[in-house]
């Protein structure tokens, strides 16, 4: 007597999804407000004057805490011209700001909420 048996064995794999948040640089103007990463804090400015041909901004700036400055006003180029189409002299802005070879580049730039 030939009885084949086909054992299957069915594994349900519960796969567990991770949905993680991509969480935004909290932007707060509370001074007790640490920014999640010493390298990209958020730093408060107002504009000055814009140069949008040449990608520059003047503000003026609050301490730039990653960059361990205090508020000043100063030029600094932006890495995204486009973003300065929509700002004009007079706006609060929140930044964030780095520094590449000797020059302070902003990497991002809203205006203040
Ligand atoms: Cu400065």
């Amino acid at each position: 007597m030939n009885t084949i048996q086909r054992l299957r064995a069915t594994s349900t794999l519960a796969m567990g999804l991770a949905l993680s948040m991509a969480v935004h640089a909290q932007v707060s103007p509370g001074p007790d407000q640490v920014a999640a990463t010493a390298s990209d804090s958020v730093t408060d400015g107002e504009v000055r004057k814009i140069d949008p041909d040449n990608g520059k901004i003047t503000l003026r700036h609050g301490e730039i805490k990653n960059l361990d400055m205090p508020g000043m006003t100063m030029v600094f180029t932006v890495r995204d011209k486009g973003q300065l189409a929509k700002l004009k002299p007079g706006d609060k802005v929140q930044f964030m700001v780095v520094q590449e070879g000797g020059k302070m580049v902003i990497t991002d730039i809203q205006p203040a909420r």
